[in-house]
């Protein structure tokens, strides 16, 4: 893509062109070059959308909830974009076919977004596509960011370092993988769900959770509500999206909106500064004074930590 046609498809983006949307997206996960003169020509119309992340074990019912989550938001006039991210696979084929068929009513619903991503860039790539590709729709007007990703750990919790709200799905089955996952859900939820409460179990679940969260989030501003589930019978996802939306407005009044600003502020500069960084040493090892340092690294006459101190420099 050269530079004029990145501006052109940035302006038709911001002008509410659904098709150049999905064009930049499929260019971020591309990485294809000057993606960026578009990204750098829409960023000023970025920060209005409310971008939340929602995670969980594989199957826990996130799309089934999400979908739910959508129709509520079209009733309340919001346009909504989701983005399935899919650490697991370089492929977004693979995903988005069962999520398609999950939201597929809202296919035909033109303030409504549906895309998904996967790894082509590795995971660190990832976590920088997804930050780009919620930024494009943040500017192409949609009013709520839903960001779905399957997992609880680190990969996920990169992925959604840039939402401003987090929901962690867990299910009645996952009694046992809660001592497992506690630490990872208390860093990152800011809304924890227990879907599936058709089943059995589910009761006894909430009760393990709100215990535990009473053992530590004592001190905190926001507390972390424990909410019951079954987004396949539509119960309870009305409280959901009240929470996130109360969540966002506690953001707001308490000023941690202006750090999370910050952070993803810091988050996009250090994904670019990392890619970059890379791309330059990786040049410069191509050239003929490059693959002397290899040689000199890889016949021990220098160890990699000074020839990568050379290479910055
Ligand atoms: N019993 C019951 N089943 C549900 C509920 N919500 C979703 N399911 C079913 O659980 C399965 C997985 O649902 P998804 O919405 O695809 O789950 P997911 O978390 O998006 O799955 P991945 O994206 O693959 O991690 C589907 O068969 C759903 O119909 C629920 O509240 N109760
Ligand atoms: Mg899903």
């Amino acid at each position: 893509m050269n530079p004029l046609r990145a501006k052109e498809l940035a302006e038709q983006l911001l002008a509410g062109d659904k098709r150049a949307t999905a064009r930049l997206i499929t260019h971020v996960e591309n990485r294809e070059p000057n993606v960026e003169q578009a990204l750098t020509k829409i960023y000023p119309h970025t920060g209005n959308a409310h971008l939340v992340g929602i995670t969980g074990p594989p199957g826990a019912g996130k799309s089934t909830m999400t979908d739910k989550l959508i129709r509520l938001a079209r009733a309340a006039g919001k346009k909504v974009g989701v983005v399935c991210v899919d650490p697991s696979s370089p492929f977004s084929g693979g995903a988005i076919l069962g999520d398609r068929i999950r939201m597929q009513e809202h296919a035909a619903d033109s303030e409504v977004f549906i895309r998904s991503i996967g790894t082509r860039g590795g995971q660190g790539g990832l976590s920088r596509s997804t930050q780009e590709v919620a930024m494009l729709l943040d500017a192409s007007g949609y009013d709520l960011v839903i960001l779905e990703t399957a997992g609880v750990g680190q990969t996920e919790l990169g992925i959604l370092e840039v939402a401003h709200t987090i929901m962690v799905v867990l299910v009645p089955e996952s009694g046992d993988d809660i001592q497992m996952m506690k630490a990872g859900i208390l860093e990152i939820a800011d809304i924890l769900t227990v879907n599936k409460c058709d089943r059995q179990g589910a009761d006894h679940v909430v009760k393990e959770l709100r215990a535990m969260l009473e053992l530590v989030d004592g001190k905190q501003a926001w507390k972390i509500p424990v909410l019951k589930t079954s987004a396949e019978r539509g119960e309870g996802i009305k409280e959901v999206f009240t929470m996130m939306g109360e969540h966002r407005e506690f953001l707001k009044n308490s000023g941690q909106i202006a750090q999370k600003r910050l952070h993803f502020a810091k988050t996009a500069i250090l994904h670019i500064v990392r890619d970059v960084a890379a791309l330059s040493v990786e040049d410069r090892l191509r050239s003929a004074k490059g693959l002397a340092l290899l040689e000199e690294v890889s016949r021990r006459k220098i160890d990699p930590f000074t020839a990568a101190e050379k290479l910055f420099r």
